[in-house]
């Protein structure tokens, strides 16, 4: 099954990121959310309120995992049809090893899936933050090279989501139209 998928901006992560929750604490939408990997099996869409009565559509797909581009999982088919002025938000938990190394995993998937998923504005959302203290946040930012916009965020604590929010604002409206 495949759809095409009208979103503005689509979330990308290993399953259990925090994808689907999200997507419910930013929209109306409610996907189903539970602790075990591959809880979502079809993209789930929901608008996403922003300033000034304007929104934002966002997609939470299903997790990507290492093999995927070679057909393992479910996730990067829904990427195919994906707008193609569309941003990924690329969502890692704080409590990550490697944070680093699987923001190169994921990104590694999805070009060897299609090239052209290169050329989509990416940001990064590490998420989750609640689980972590103060001072392991702070090392964190730290140690995260800015190449890309990041955001620290916690659905449950509700903490980063406006910046969130205005990163992806300034970054859509900023995208080259194609
Ligand atoms: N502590 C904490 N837990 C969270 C947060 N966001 C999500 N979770 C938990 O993480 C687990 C996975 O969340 P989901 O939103 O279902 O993750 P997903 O990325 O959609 O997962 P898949 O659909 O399997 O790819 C659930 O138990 C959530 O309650 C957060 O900000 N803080
Ligand atoms: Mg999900």
């Amino acid at each position: 099954m495949e759809l095409k998928l009208l979103a503005d901006v689509g979330l990308v992560g290993f399953p259990n990121a925090g994808k689907s929750t999200l997507l419910s604490v930013l929209s109306e939408a409610r996907p189903e959310i539970a602790d075990y990997p591959f809880t979502t099996l079809v993209p789930n869409l929901g608008v996403v309120a922003y300033r000034d009565y304007k929104s934002f559509v966002m997609a939470d797909i299903p997790g990507i995992i290492e093999g995927a581009s070679q057909g393992k999982g479910l996730g990067l088919r829904f990427l195919r049809h994906i707008e193609r002025n569309s941003i990924l938000l690329f969502l890692i938990p704080a409590t990550t090893e490697d944070i680093r190394q699987e923001y190169n995993t994921l990104l590694n998937e999805l070009r060897e899936f299609n090239p052209e998923l290169m050329d989509k504005t990416r940001i990064l959302a590490v998420t989750k933050i609640d689980l972590v203290d103060d001072e392991a946040l702070s090392q964190l930012k730290n140690s995260i090279p800015k190449k890309i916009p990041i955001a620290y965020i916690s659905s449950v604590s509700q903490r980063g989501l406006t910046e969130l929010k205005d990163i992806i604002w300034q970054n859509l409206t900023t995208a080259e139209p194609v």
